[in-house]
């Protein structure tokens, strides 16, 4: 049976079990585990909520940091058989897992941010107790995405070296299901949407694991049939559709179901579905048709003591401050998050930049303020791990898309953060993974990637492959900071009237601008780390976007302030938060409530 990412879902056909909770976990510094047998009981563990991040659980330092390998076991009860296969869920393992089922290899993934499925039917014994064991390893490289380097101190224990600038949390950090399917499934379904006056036509293909006959319906919000077609692929029309607009989400749903011979449903998968359609054109970015501004936040998933878990009561929270801004949109930077975010975004119509985790292409552990500073280049992009590197970037960029395509949320793909893009093998790189990238995608979002402050006009090597540009921009911080603040528009202005001359038809969005600012911070008149300086720096970028009709987004950076590694840049962790970790405003957020308010 081929992988099926679809969202589990409990019906007569399907079921699932959380396996979430208290689970075993042992770290392996020796990378000794499979050697002596771990995979048949881990001989001294301690216990773990799955889900969450280990680090910040833990008092001690060496926990907390702990880079390797680590396991974690848990036990589940499988009653009797039914016909139908099981599947073990993972909603992401980070960064790389090799599964075991009752001792035996299930199978192993790579890439933290993204599900993998396993099938174990031949691997369960029913009517009994299994153990699950996962042995994880949390260590970069530059093959892998995150990527940075992996540094072994004088005791010889690992250290993360992120070439990125967020915590390298890592453990089971998303739900595990264990899903019951039929044998004969729904594995995959893509819809392509376009608009007809006031009619809408979803043309449909679905991917099954057998032969027989596919139904497709599509249901209003109040349950009644709307449309209906058979076949694995087809056309639905919906008459006077309700379209899905920002802040104004109309859902309707899209069931398929397999048919057997007799005329019996064989499977049934549901679905939430917002018509609507997305593509640049003449310099803006329209949604159904209309242009549409993008005001917002880059993301992170981070809070305290959780990590990178996903925590229903934060997200509801997030998405509370990011009404209260009058916000449109968020980017998952740097990596894709939690279904569930997804699913928020579709109910409270939220407009989503969908990140792959290729951020830190770069040889550099602060690269957001080396490259502004020198210009540095790293030949990154020249080693001989860019071969393998390409290879997950590829695989993890597929399973994004796969996850995530059906999400009317979901506006546009971000294909990198940050990479060096001012040589030719740069653009060698990326040129196929964004022609993957649409060979993958129905709908043909739009495709960009956010870059770094020296790919600028004439340097950089790669804007043209982006439908949009989203560019990451620290005028007033790392550039021309505190007193120079004058001479930092000046220069902001001088790049936007060289990327004017290259952007005709191609909107620029934001995707990152700011400064640190400590909360309990307040000086008159301001200076840097201080409230007051917070405003004023996006008093100047705003004066500068706004000056600029090809600027068709802003998305600050930080929606809060988020943990990273320790170090003289960053004061437990990055404060560009617009909010603080607890989800406090700063001065800022009334700032910029105000001005989204008109904007
Ligand atoms: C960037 C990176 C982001 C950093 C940010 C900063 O350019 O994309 O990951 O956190 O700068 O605050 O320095």
């Amino acid at each position: 049976m081929e992988q099926t990412l679809l969202y589990p879902c409990v019906n007569a056909h399907r079921n699932f079990t959380l396996l979430d909770g208290l689970w075993n976990m042992q770290f392996d510094p020796r990378s000794e585990g499979i050697r002596e047998g771990w995979q048949n009981g881990l001989p001294e563990p301690f216990s773990m909520p799955v889900p969450a991040s280990f680090a910040d659980i833990f008092t001690e330092k060496e926990k907390r940091d702990y880079c390797g390998d680590f396991w974690y076991e848990t036990t589940f009860y499988l009653a009797e058989d039914d016909a139908r296969d099981v599947l073990l869920r993972f909603g992401s393992v980070t960064h790389r897992a090799e599964v075991f089922v009752n001792g035996i290899s299930a199978g192993s993934h790579e890439g933290g941010f993204t599900p993998f499925v396993l099938n174990i039917t031949d691997l369960v014994r029913f009517g009994r107790r299994n153990r699950i064991s996962v042995r994880v390893n949390n260590e970069l490289n530059e093959t892998s995405i995150p990527c940075g380097t992996t540094k072994v101190r004088s005791d010889g224990t690992k250290l993360a070296r992120p070439y990125f600038d967020f915590f390298n949390y890592s453990g089971i950090q998303r739900s595990v299901h264990l899903m019951r399917i039929p044998e004969e499934a729904i594995l995959d379904y893509d819809t392509k949407i376009t608009l007809n006056g006031k009619d809408a036509c979803i043309s449909y293909n679905v991917l099954t694991s057998g032969g027989h006959t596919v139904t497709a319906e599509i249901l209003d919000a109040r349950g009644s049939l709307v449309s209906d077609c058979e076949g694995t692929s087809g056309e639905l029309t919906v008459r006077d559709a309700r379209l899905w607009e920002v802040r104004d989400a109309y859902l309707y749903t899209i069931v398929f179901r397999i048919v057997d011979e007799n005329g019996n449903e064989a499977d049934k998968y549901p679905a939430q579905l917002g018509i609507r359609t997305v593509e640049v054109k003449g310099g803006k970015i329209l949604l159904n048709g209309r242009p549409v501004y993008l005001k917002g936040y880059g993301k992170h998933e981070d809070f305290e003591v959780i990590g990178r878990q996903f925590s229903w009561a934060v997200a509801k929270r997030d998405f509370e401050l990011m009404k209260w801004t009058n916000a449109n949109c968020f980017r998952t930077s740097h990596y894709p998050y939690a279904e569930e975010w997804y699913r928020m975004a579709d109910e409270e119509g939220f407009l989503i930049i969908d990140e792959v985790p290729a951020v830190g292409m770069m040889r550099s552990l602060m690269n957001f303020a080396d490259a502004g500073v020198g210009g540095k280049d790293t030949r990154f992009f020249t080693a001989d791990t860019v071969k393998q590197l390409q290879e997950n970037h590829r695989s993890q960029l597929e399973e994004m898309i796969v996850r995530d395509k059906n999400h009317p949320s979901v506006i546009a793909f971000s294909i990198f953060n940050e990479p060096e893009t001012t040589y030719p093998e740069a653009r060698e790189y990326f040129t196929p993974l964004f022609e993957y990238a649409r060979s993958l995608d129905v709908q043909e979002r739009p495709l960009t990637g956010a870059l770094l402050v020296n790919s600028t006009p004439g340097k950089d090597t790669c804007a043209e492959l982006c439908d949009f540009i989203s560019l990451n921009r620290y005028y007033g911080w790392y550039i021309l900071g505190g007193p120079e603040l004058g001479d930092a528009e000046a220069a902001f202005r001088r790049e936007m009237d060289d990327w004017k001359k290259i952007c005709a038809d191609r909107p620029i969005v934001f995707t990152e601008f700011g400064a640190d600012t400590y909360a309990g911070e307040h000086k008159l008149p301001g200076v840097m780390w201080a409230q007051e300086y917070q405003n004023e720096c996006y008093e100047m970028n705003f004066r500068v976007m706004d000056s600029y009709d090809f600027v068709q987004g802003e998305l600050v950076w930080n929606f809060a302030d988020f943990q990273t590694t320790e170090g003289i840049m960053r004061v437990n962790g990055n404060k560009k938060g617009i909010f603080t970790r607890n989800r406090q405003p700063k001065d800022a957020a009334f700032l910029l409530k105000k001005r989204w308010e008109t904007k």
